[in-house]
Parts: structure tokens; sequence; C-alpha cells
């Protein structure tokens, strides 16, 4: 038997040790955006010399420090520190007696400070090696790395740890010479030499002032892969990505990733690098993608590290974006940063804005847009209907770690794109240069960034910023008139939205409303009003409003949204044949996607509903006919055609019924997967024979798109039959591609079509899998997301014994999501067996995480949080879990908050 892991890891008690041994600090508070208050003290200058020892760091800081003007009554100064031990404090360069400073409650309070500038030292002293959290200094593969974003910076040192207090800084970094030869910080390394007892030092000056959470260190034993980038204004930049030994040869995508997404930036809105060095460094054990820490980003190494054998297309357009998100931060998050953290969508919205248009530029724009508009309606929209809502600025939070969230990411990203629709692109540039040149340098508001785009576009937006202030998904009830004799349609649009935590009544929404008009032929028929004449955007700002159409020559068929023009929910009584004309021939790419998906849902719908009465399954010809024109399409891009060709997401189907029946949900839509693979068995062989790629694998997005739609087609004939077996010949055309694909992609799509069709040779197959990869953590993460993801029966079990396998730590959080979040999040039919064993499951594993990783664990809780949309019986099962662990002794604020938010 092997070594056993998990909850048994001698390793994880010794950390429970190092943990209790930190002092308590006392549960957070409730933090309101109203009762925002400027800094009473600013740091102009902060000198760091850290001196490193995985359990007892030592840090000494000095702040030089002025009273802020904007405060008029004199003030105690304090500074955040928590889990820290506090050795010593100098006020002017006189140490403080006990008497003259209060420390505790994560608060360091020196009562009397000089009227002018003065200076504080302090000497602290911390435990990397104890930090499980990830979150301020830790240790990841031995070597030392930070995380201080949102409020992380408070662990490492003493400091006003929010946004708005910008500081110079310079760090010296001090280690030892043969574990550590590696030492980085933010900014130009200005000095290093060695010390002549085995440690050496360097320090890192960053000229930009920044705000404590963009503090980064690393050190350790990593090598450098470099290459230069030259600005348009002819600056050489050094770049250099820094990741341990073995994975030197995994970093030429991710260069080239930067390159791009420097040059793109220059191009397409006009900003430049600022400082001569940009280095990223991977770790792979990290909280969440990256960190744009300034000038020196820490990166998961799943969103860094990439080798055609290793990683996927998926993986390849994943670290494209991320590297590129991470960039872009330099000018949208660090040069101007956020106020407080209630405007974390100030950065965040907007840098996944700048991504998701890079993305689009960089693979195609429908693809891109498909993507994004799904994982909106499927999550957010979701996230939006749940406990956890919130606008995309919180009006307040006890744990700001828990608002990273699609909301203030994707939602956010969302309404920057109205205001791109509203304004146009050219207007829209012209508000982001008015952005920039009025807010370089400062910590700013999501209203100063909405002045700029007014101002820009010289109207008012008062209206659209209840886009930032109210949560929920607005519902739009769309009604068609359309007069023959006066050639006139009339659009008449009600827009609602539930009520929310914040908000019980919402005011209407200001949203444009792209739309266009095709003709019994699916022509795209002329519009007035229309910038390209055949689309027109509407502007709905009232609660019901009525919109024209003049000289409309005949019935039209409405293409309503296009692009998916607001992140709303639209109702729009369409026939299957308006959907079949809109499949056929929309303009638009979204809507011609989208109306697929509808016809989708329509017949998957009906079928649920069937199979609730105990009824057959059946598929609609004409949605088979729709997906044989698909297969036979030569002419689109295959990366469109792969989305066209899936059935609706198991989430977006749920959240068109009023009680979520996951298991009918998922029954129903194997069942259609395998009856598809069935009927249109011999359009999809050809299919799968004729995108087969020749020569050696190439990330292309071309090529990407051509394997997505091959393996699509795969997966839709190795489709388990729920009441047979599958053809023999089938599920050995899979384990044939595994076995000799030269790509990450190809394998592990065939080996997901086997694992999920047929057991025996699925274990057989990921043995095998095992055996050859068991060294590479990131490839270990996909075999285990393979097998918490399996549909057959008994995963539960399988899952349960993997939590102790020696491949899995929990210790890890990719290990954790790829694990017990596939299980839990994805594995829809099995988490929800109405027996609650999987709800129990989560339980267990979020109680076993919350004193290891807080934030992991609260994350691990999003399943359970919607409780309220599934039956009584789940809803009790579900409840009861939330309950238990909101009863444990001592539970993270983290958890506390999701679960105190989703029990009332
Ligand atoms: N800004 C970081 C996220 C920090 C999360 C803190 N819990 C990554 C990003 O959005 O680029
Ligand atoms: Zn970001």
């Amino acid at each position: 038997m092997g070594k056993r892991y998990g909850l048994f890891d001698p390793n994880i008690r010794l950390i429970l040790f190092f943990l209790k041994g930190y002092p308590v600090t006392t549960q957070k508070k409730e933090t309101f955006l109203k009762e925002y208050t400027p800094p009473a003290y600013l740091v102009d200058r902060l000198d760091l010399r850290v001196e490193l020892d995985p359990q007892a760091t030592r840090v000494r800081a000095t702040l030089r420090c002025r009273p802020n003007t904007n405060t008029p009554v004199k003030q105690p100064l304090v500074l955040n520190g928590e889990q820290l031990e506090l050795v010593r404090v100098a006020l002017d360069g006189v140490e403080l007696s006990a008497t003259e400073f209060h420390f505790g409650d994560g608060l360091l309070t020196i009562a009397q400070v000089p009227d002018g500038p003065f200076m504080v030292e302090t000497e602290t002293r911390i435990n990397p090696a104890g930090n499980t959290a990830l979150e301020g200094l830790y240790l990841s593969s031995g070597n030392y790395c930070t995380q201080c974003e949102a409020e992380g910076f408070r662990t490492i040192t003493c400091f006003p740890d929010r946004p708005d207090v910008m500081t110079v800084f310079t760090t010296t970094i001090v280690g030892d010479t043969a574990s550590c030869p590696v030492l980085l910080s933010n900014g130009n390394l200005i000095d290093s030499g060695d010390l002549g007892d085995g440690r050496h030092y360097a320090t890192w000056h960053d000229p930009f002032p920044k705000p404590c959470y963009l503090f980064a260190l690393v050190a350790g034993d990593l090598v450098r892969i470099s290459d230069t980038f030259t600005t348009r204004s002819g600056r050489q930049i050094d770049l250099h990505i820094y990741v341990e030994e073995r994975n030197r040869n995994k970093c030429d995508h991710a260069m080239r990733a930067l390159q791009k997404a420097m040059r793109w930036d220059e191009l397409r809105f006009g900003r430049e690098y600022d400082l001569d060095t940009y280095m990223i460094v991977a770790v792979d054990d990290f909280n969440m993608g990256a960190m744009e820490n300034k000038g020196l980003n820490v990166f998961n190494s799943k969103y860094v590290l990439a080798l055609p054998e290793t990683a996927t297309d998926t993986d390849y357009e994943g670290i494209e974006g991320v590297i590129a998100h991470e960039y872009f931060h330099n000018w949208t998050g660090n040069r101007i940063t956020c106020r407080d953290w209630f405007q974390l969508s100030l950065k965040e919205g907007l840098t996944v804005f700048r991504d998701q248009e890079f993305t689009a530029d960089m693979i195609s724009r429908p693809v891109k847009r498909i993507q994004d508009a799904n994982i909106i309606r499927s999550f957010q929209f979701r996230e939006d209907s749940g406990p956890m809502a919130h606008p995309v600025r919180p009006p307040s939070f006890v744990e700001i770690n828990n608002f990273y969230t699609l909301t203030v990411y994707n939602k956010g990203a969302e309404v920057i794109r109205m205001l791109h629709t509203l304004l146009g692109p050219e207007t829209f540039r012209r508000g982001m240069d008015l952005y920039f040149e009025r807010h370089d340098g400062q910590a700013v508001t999501c209203d100063d960034f909405v002045a700029a785009m007014a101002d820009a576009w010289g109207k008012d937006l008062t209206q659209f910023k209840r886009w930032y202030s109210q949560a929920g998904t607005p519902e739009l009830t769309v009604r068609a008139d359309y007069d023959p004799a006066a050639r006139q349609l009339i659009l008449t649009v009600e827009q609602t939205c539930p009520p929310t935590r914040e908000s019980a009544e919402k005011l209407p929404f200001f949203m444009p409303l792209a739309v266009g008009l095709l003709d019994a032929q699916g022509r795209a028929m002329p519009l007035e009003n229309a910038p390209d004449a055949t689309t027109r955007v509407l502007i709905l700002s009232e609660a019901k409003q009525r919109f024209e159409f003049t000289n409309i020559a005949s019935t039209p068929t409405i293409s309503f949204l296009r692009n998916f023009s607001a992140p709303v929910k639209v109702r729009l009584d369409q026939s299957d044949e308006e959907l079949g004309v809109l499949m056929a021939h929309d303009p638009d790419p979204f809507n011609r996607w989208d109306a697929g998906q509808k016809l989708g849902l329509h017949h998957l719908l009906a079928q649920i509903e069937r199979h609730q009465q105990g009824q057959p399954v059946q598929v609609d010809d004409r949605l088979l006919h729709g997906l044989r024109n698909l297969l036979l399409d030569r002419d689109s891009d295959p990366a469109f055609l792969a989305m066209a060709m899936a059935l609706p997401s198991e989430n977006w189907i749920g959240q068109q019924m009023e009680v979520v029946d996951p298991v009918a949900i998922f029954a129903v839509r194997q069942q259609f997967r395998a009856l598809i693979g069935q009927a249109l068995r011999s359009e999809l062989l050809q299919g799968y024979e004729t995108l087969r790629i020749p020569g050696p694998y190439r990330y292309s997005a071309l090529d990407a798109g051509k394997r997505a739609l091959r393996n699509g087609c795969l997966a839709y004939l190795l489709a388990p039959p729920l009441d047979g077996v599958l053809d023999p010949c089938l599920l050995h055309k899979g384990v044939h591609q595994y076995r000799h694909a030269d790509n990450m992609t190809d394998a592990i799509a065939a080996l997901s079509c086997v694992v999920n069709a047929d057991l025996a040779t699925g274990t057989e197959l990921l043995a095998d899998f095992h055996a050859q990869w068991q060294h590479d953590p990131l490839v270990v993460d996909k075999w285990l997301i393979l097998q918490a993801g399996c549909t057959l029966p008994g995963t539960l079990d399988r899952v349960k014994a993997l939590t102790t396998h020696p491949s899995f730590t929990y210790k890890n959080p990719n290990k954790v999501r790829s694990l017990i979040a596939t299980f839990c999040a994805t594995n829809h039919g099995q988490f929800h067996a109405a027996d609650g064993s999987g709800y129990d499951f989560l339980g267990d594993q979020v109680c076993l995480l919350d004193p290891l990783n807080p934030q992991i664990a609260a994350r691990m809780l999003t399943p359970l949080t919607q409780w309220r949309r599934y039956d009584a019986g789940r809803q009790q099962l579900m409840r009861a879990q939330l309950e238990r662990i909101g009863s444990q002794r001592s539970l993270s604020d983290d958890v506390k908050e999701v679960v105190e938010r989703s029990l009332h």
C-alpha cells in the first residue's frame, strides 16, 4: 500500500500546529462603501529588508509617513498587521515602549505622532513555511513567493494595507545563497552582493508609487528564460520568465504571448510599458490564475507552462489570455488603481474587457464572444440569482476575497463593453485616453472611469451607472407587432429585474440593444438609423419602451440582442421556423449560434418534461437537420462550428427551469448526445476523417478549431447509450486516437470519451496516462479532472479514494480544484445524487480545507449556495450541509460569510 496522504498527512498536522501558533485575530466586521474615509496618513516611501528563513523570516520596515492633508482632525497612526510577531517599533529613530503603541486585533496603533512628516520603523517575524493559506509570504516547492492582493501585505509587515496609499518601495532581500540563488522584487535591481556568511542580498527599487497589494517578492532556485521587446518609442524591455529547472523548455508560448500583448496594447490603446524589465514567475501553488504585481507577475504555472504533449489548445489559449490580462493591468490597475476594494471592477472589469478584445483579435471575434457570453449566461446569471448576488460595485463585504467574482470580473467587463457599444470604438478610445490622462498615478473610483467616458461622449451616464449599484440580471420581454399595410414593425421591450439583497426595487437600466431583421429568405433587411445599414442599436432606458422600424417590406424575423449587446435574459417568442432562418442566415454570428442553442434548449426542455413523466426521450428531426447542416458546412470557421454543435450547458438548461432537476437534465442531455451520435453516425465519421490535420501539432486558432470540431464529432460518436452498449469499433477509435496522438489536446479528448463510455477500458488507459505523466503536476491535474468528471456510476467513491492518492494533496489549489471542484461543480448528475452523498462529501471537504486555505474552501462552497433552486428533498440536504459547516467551532471569515449569506 502506498503512503497515506490527505487528512492524515503528517505535514498537514505540522501546518495546523503552526496555524494555531499564530495570534488569533477577531472576526472581521462587515465593511461598507458608504463609510469610506480617506487615509489619515500617507506613506511616501517604504524601505523593506526581508531576511528569509522558512520558519522565522525577519522583516524590517521603514515607513516615511506624512499626514494626509485631506483629513482635518489629527488622528493616531493605524497600521494593519496580522499573523506576525512584532519585535520592535520605533518612531523617528526612538524605540517605543509598550505603553506608546498598541498591537492587537490586526492593528498596530501609535497614538502620538508628530504633526509633520515622520518615520516609523518596525521589525516583525513571520513563518512562510506555515502559511498554507497562500496569502502573504509563503513557500511553493521550496521557493519563496508572495500574494498580497487583496489584504495579504499586512501579514508580511505592518502597513496601511489599503489601495489608496501609494508608496515608492525599495526592497532588500537577504537569502541563503545556495537554496535561493534568485532574489526578486518589483522594479529595478539597484544593488546586490555576498554577505560572506552563506547568504547574499539583492536590493530592488520600484520608481512607481504603488499600493502595497502590488508588492511582490520571489526567492528560490529558479532558472530564467529571457527575450526582449522593443516598444513603439524604441525602448528595449528585457522580458524574463522564471521557472523551476524542470520547466525550462515550457515557456516559449508564454513569452510569445507576452510580446503579442505588449504590441497589441500599443496598437489598440496606445499604452506602452514603463519599466525596463518585465518579469513573470511560475509557481505550482497559487490560489488563482496569476497576479499583476508591478514588474513582477506571479503566475499559477498552469498559465505559463506549455508543450504540445502536455498542454491542450484550451491551455494555450488560456495562457495567452492570462498573460495578456496581467500585462494589461500595468495600466488598468497598477498605474491607475482602485481607491478601495469596492472599486475592484474598475481594474478587473476593464482589464477583462481588454483581454477579451485581445483574445478576439488573436483567435476569432465571434468565437471569443460566444465563449464569454456563455460564461455570463451559464455562471454569472446563476451567481446573480443566488445568495451571493452583488452589484458590480458591492456595497459591503466581510471578506473581500469572496468578491473576486464573475460579477465583478465578467459582468464588469460586459458593462465596459456596453459603453463601447454605446459610444462606438473611436469615442470609447477617446474616453480611455481621457481616463489615462486624468488619473495616471492615482487611486480612483468607478465613477471617475464613467465620468471620463461621459465627457468623451458628451452625454450623461448617470442612469447607466445603475449597472454598478444594482445587482441581479435584467429580464427583457419583447413583443413584435408587424403591420404590413403601414410597413411598420413595433418592438415593445419591457425590463424587470428580480430583487436582490442590496435593493428590492430596481430602477430601469440603461442599455444598448443591437437588433437586425431578416426576411423570409434570410436576407438582411435594410434599416433606417442603423450605422451599418442592417444592425440598429436601440437604447433602452425605460421600464417599457416602444421602438419603431419603418419601411419594412415583409414580415421580419427578429435578430435580437446581436453580439449579446447587454448581459440580460430575453423572452421573445420565436417559432422553430424563425430560429431555423436565424441559424442558417443571421449575419450576426453570435445570434446564428444562439438560434441553434435556443432550438436545442426548446427540445431539451420538452424532453426533460417527458423524461420526468417516465416517457422515452426523442430527438426532433429539426434539430438533427440543423446539426447535419453544421457537419456539412465547409465554409464556416471550424471553431464556430464546434461550438454550434455543442448542446446547451447543463447550467443554462437548469436556469430555464422553475425547479432544477439536475439528474434529469444530465440524463436527457446524455441521451440526446447518444441519439445524435447514432442518427448522424456517417456524417460524424466523415467529419472525423476529413478534419484530420496532417503533420505535427502546432498551436494556431485555425488548427485548434479543427481539433475542437473533430473531437466534438468523436464525443458524439462515443456518447454512451444509456440503455445499450457502445459499438466496440467506435470505442476502438477513441483508444486508437489516445494511443497515437502527438499532442495533449487529442490525447485528452480521446481519453475523456473513453473514460465516459467504458469503465474497464477507461481505467486501463487512465493507469497508462498516470504512469506516463505522474511527474508533471499540470498533467496530473488533467488525470484528476477526467476521473472527477466521469459520468459513469460510482464516481464519488473513486473521487473519495483519490483524496488519499499520492498524486493528490489538499495543499495545492490546482489539485483541489481538479478533483473536488470538478466533481462538485461540474458533475451535476452525480454530485446531486438524491441521497445527498455528494453534498455530504462537499461538506466534509470544506471543513477539511478551511483551516488550511480559507479562500479555496469558500470557493468550493459555491454549489451549495444554490440550494434554493432545487426540489424540497435536495434543498433540505444541501441546507443541512451548510448548517453543519456553519456550526464548526472555528471557521474562517471567508467560509462564514458565504454560509451566512446562503442561509439568511
Ligand atoms: N488581481 C488578481 C486577483 C487577486 C485575487 C485575490 N484574492 C488577478 C487578476 O485578476 O489579474
Ligand atoms: Zn485581473
